[in-house]
């Protein structure tokens, strides 16, 4: 029976992906194992491992959980870079499946997680002056460590903070990389004069932000992390963004795009203060949570110190999660799987500044939070 163009190509990229990745036993799948091997290099260097594994079936098995079939539009490429030269981007099966997963999982920003030296301390500063809830808390004794959650609403709709306890830890370093914690307050002098009122730290004073015209603050709060108050309108989210400093942000919103499935949701290049943001997340910002990465002209490392850790994002899937992250050329520094003592399954990435970013099984949260 002739084949369709479509599915003759989904045979040989089937071919091509046996157990070494290298084999190539017609004209036409050696081209398409040229294809495949023409992504990025650190793409490259990935897919050959993992196959070279012997993890090809173990991927396929992960992401074909249908037959897949080329796009009209990606036949045509394909068609095209098969007759001439090597060609620059051109999807594979595993590939385009990882995509698709990151794509259409379902994942948002759960928590923020930071180390601090005096639970109590925080957790009256953050509900008597920056009017947040105390959520649920946690001792995990056996680990040596408690935790406490803290919003602006329940856990299984907002963004949150978890803070962590270490027993006998009371003083931790910030660092220079992590920048803020922004919240979104309707007046932020207001703001700033409870905060004074109640013998909270000021480090800037409220007015326009250098070279725009939001109206914005900075407080510490005990352990010395900067919460940025910036004034907006009313927010479902006002505990709305995680500002970090990167050393190359071209770099990061690749990852966060491909790895986490972000959107990139605004860049603003400030020429005059010599720095660049990149706002990332899964939603509208006056909605959402976001990721807000900087980056200063120049600067391309800092020191992380050993307070801030993490966020959390939920996903339906840790296994695909990380599979689809290695795909990507993201890094994972926890292979999937439950947390000993809470059984919530989680897989851990690092960004290429070192930042950690933990995907928690959705279904564990959910069953966490009863
Ligand atoms: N050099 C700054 C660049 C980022 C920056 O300046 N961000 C703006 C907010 S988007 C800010 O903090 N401005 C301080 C001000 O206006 O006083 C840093 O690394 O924090």
């Amino acid at each position: 029976m002739p084949s369709s163009p479509a599915s003759s190509i989904q045979l040989s990229l089937s071919s091509s992906f046996d157990a070494t990745g290298l084999s190539s036993s017609s004209p036409s799948t050696s081209a398409i194992h040229r294809l495949s091997f023409s992504l990025s290099s650190h793409c490259l260097s990935r897919r050959l491992s993992l196959f070279h594994l012997g993890t090809a079936v173990s991927q396929s098995h992960l992401f074909r959980s249908k037959p897949y079939e080329l796009s009209r539009e990606e036949s045509n490429i394909l068609e095209a870079s098969t007759a001439g030269n090597v060609p620059q981007m051109v999807p594979t099966v595993a590939s385009e499946n990882a995509f698709n997963w990151t794509k259409n999982d379902k994942r948002t920003l759960l928590h923020v997680v930071y180390r601090v030296g005096d639970l109590d301390k925080t957790i009256k500063f953050y509900t008597e002056c920056l009017g947040m809830k105390l959520l649920r808390k946690r001792d995990v004794p056996e680990e040596r460590y408690s935790n406490a959650f803290l919003g602006y609403g329940p856990e299984d709709s907002h963004f949150s903070v978890e803070l962590t306890y270490n027993y006998g830890v009371d003083k931790y370093d910030i660092g220079t990389g992590f920048g803020h914690f922004g919240i979104a307050v309707d007046d932020v002098v207001k703001m700033v004069d409870l905060i004074k009122a109640k013998g909270g730290k000021v480090t800037r004073e409220p007015g326009p932000v250098k070279g725009g015209s939001s109206i914005i603050a900075c407080i510490e709060d005990p352990d010395g992390y900067t919460f940025e108050l910036l004034e907006r309108g009313p927010t479902p989210e006002p505990l709305c963004q995680v500002m970090l400093r990167v050393g190359d942000l071209d770099r990061s919103i690749n990852l966060y795009k491909k790895a986490f499935g972000m959107e990139l949701l605004r860049k603003r290049d400030n020429p005059d203060y010599k720095y660049t943001i990149a706002i990332m997340g899964y939603g509208p910002e006056d909605k959402n949570a976001v990721v807000e990465l900087t980056y200063n002209y120049g600067v391309t490392e800092y020191d992380k110190g050993n307070g801030y850790a993490q966020i959390a994002i939920g996903t339906d899937d840790v296994y695909k999660t990380a599979e689809a992250v290695k795909f990507c050329g993201g890094n994972i520094a926890r292979e999937p799987g439950p947390l000993p003592g809470i059984n919530t399954k989680i897989t851990v990435c690092l960004d290429p500044d070192g930042w950690k970013t933990v995907f928690v099984d959705n279904a564990d949260f959910l069953k966490e939070l009863e």
